[in-house]
């Protein structure tokens, strides 16, 4: 599997930095353009096997489009995940559909993510060609939903070091 673009950290998976062993992973899978979805999520479930992780059948959540993505992250964020992978791919047509579209579910991700503390990554490709797009699912420019699928185990493993923890209050003593 190529990957290109993902650098992970010094010393990297080999030296089990990024493991995503006992990680709670949600991956959203839009349908729409599904010849170069199906290919990201292909992608992202390898990512997480190499890096040691599992996904139940029932955490890889499949959307209409893209436009679905804010909605769909902003309900899974309550559900107990370390992290949300997005794997969409938006092509640009003749109409100014393509900038609402992959606008909306930038920003929207984008802010859920903020919002709510549960990182998701933004594998959704915003190409002009379909070709721009295959090449970015599994050809010449690697796999984005590797890529995301990566980074979304890197960030669900850093938010856990730097979230505080939760102390019992401390009992005042009696005089
Ligand atoms: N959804 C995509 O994921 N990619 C596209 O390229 C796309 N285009 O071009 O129209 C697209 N449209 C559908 C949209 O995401 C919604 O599913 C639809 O508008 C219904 O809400």
């Amino acid at each position: 599997m190529s990957n290109e673009s993902y650098s992970p950290p010094a010393g990297g998976i080999e030296s089990g930095k990024i493991s995503a062993e006992g990680l709670r992973l949600a991956v959203v899978v839009s349908r729409f353009n599904s010849f170069v979805t199906l290919r990201l999520r292909e992608g992202a479930l390898a990512a997480i096997a190499q890096a040691g992780g599992a996904v139940a059948d029932g955490d890889v959540i499949e959307i209409p489009g893209a436009w679905e993505f804010p909605v769909t992250v902003r309900a899974l964020a309550g559900r107990g995940y370390d992290a949300i992978i997005c794997l969409g791919a938006v092509i640009r047509g003749d109409t100014p559909h393509f900038d609402y579209v992959a606008g909306e579910a930038a920003r929207g991700i984008a802010d859920a993510s903020a919002a709510t503390g549960v990182p998701m990554a933004f594998g959704i490709l915003t190409t002009n060609t379909v070709e721009q797009a295959t090449d970015r699912a599994g050809g010449k420019h690697g796999n984005k939903g590797f890529d995301a699928a990566m980074t979304a185990i890197e960030m669900a493993l850093l938010l856990r070091k730097i979230k505080p923890q939760r102390f019992k209050a401390r009992r005042r003593r009696s005089h």
